[in-house]
This record gives structure tokens, sequence and C-alpha cells, in this order.
């Protein structure tokens, strides 16, 4: 069974022309887009979204700085997609991230690390329904999804 993950773009990555670059990586891996959309979150969306850290002293900067600017939110679908999609994303900040990560390769910030995503299957279907109905989320199938997925057995 396929798992889904909530990937943001977040606003320091859409402001410094890094979208396409940050869902390339995933498209290529072979990850399957189901759901995107661009908004700029309110409050309401901030706060539900970062729920988990309130409370913390970063808490209320982190929460301005997801309502600074647009972001792109979208879910992406495989077996073990939360998994490889933090592998991809690297570790938290920049300036620590391993070379060949998202965060790693292009960024050297603390609280600015353009990307977000789920830490595991409850998040992802908490943080997936602060953004998207379940009608949007679109079931399709790839045309070379054998050789994307095989197990060569
Ligand atoms: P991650 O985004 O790797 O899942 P997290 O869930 O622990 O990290 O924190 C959410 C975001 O909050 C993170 O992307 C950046 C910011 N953040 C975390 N710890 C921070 C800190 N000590 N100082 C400033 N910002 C921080
Ligand atoms: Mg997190």
């Amino acid at each position: 069974m396929a798992d889904r993950t909530l990937i943001i773009i977040k606003p320091d990555g859409v402001q410094r022309h890094l979208i396409g670059e940050i869902i390339g990586r995933f498209e290529k891996k072979g990850l399957k887009l189901v759901a995107a959309k661009f908004l700029k979150p309110d409050n309401t969306i901030a706060t539900k979204l970062y729920a988990v850290h309130k409370g913390k002293p970063f808490y209320d900067g982190l929460v301005k700085f997801l309502c600074s600017s647009p972001v792109l939110a979208t879910v992406w679908e495989a077996q073990g997609a939360i998994e490889i999609a933090r592998k991809m994303l690297g570790s938290t900040f920049g300036y620590e991230a391993t070379s060949g990560t998202i965060r790693g390769d292009l960024g050297c910030s603390r609280g600015f690390n353009l990307v977000h995503g789920s830490d595991s299957t409850q998040s992802a279907d908490y943080e997936i329904s602060i953004f998207f109905r379940p009608e949007e989320i679109v079931n399709y199938e790839f045309a070379d999804e054998h050789w994307l997925y095989g197990k060569n057995e």
C-alpha cells in the first residue's frame, strides 16, 4: 500500500525561485504527485501545521515565517514515501544537512530550510487534511509503474 506525504515548498523556497528544483527532485526520484496547491497560508493554517511545536522558543517566528509568502503544498505517493522524502530533505538546519539533500545542497540557514516534509503516517494524514479535501487528491497510475517500482522478481 502506497504512503502519502505532505511536502511544502516554504516561503524561502518560493522567494528563492527553487520550486522547480525542489519538486523536480521528488519527480525524478519516482514519487507520484497526487495533489498540489499554491497559496499564502493564513494564521489558522500555520498554527494547525505547527501545533506540535506550540510553546517552543521558535514557534512564533515559525508561524510568522510560513505566512510571509506563498507556498506550494504538495502530496506525493509511493511505498515508503514519508521516509524517502525525509531522507531527501536532509536534517533540519541547512548548515548541518548533508550534501546531496535538498537542505544540504540549497541552503545554509537555520529556520529558513526551504521545505517541509511529514515525519510519520499519523502526521502525514493530519497535515494533508489541513491543505486538501479528500476529493482534491488524484488517483492515477503511471504508465511506467512496473519500471519505477518493480522489484526484479
Ligand atoms: P523538520 O522540518 O526537520 O521536521 P522540526 O519539525 O523539528 O523540523 O521543526 C519544524 C521547523 O521549525 C523546522 O523546519 C525549522 C524550525 N525549527 C526547528 N527547530 C528550530 C530551532 N531550534 N530554531 C529555529 N527554528 C527551528
Ligand atoms: Mg517536522
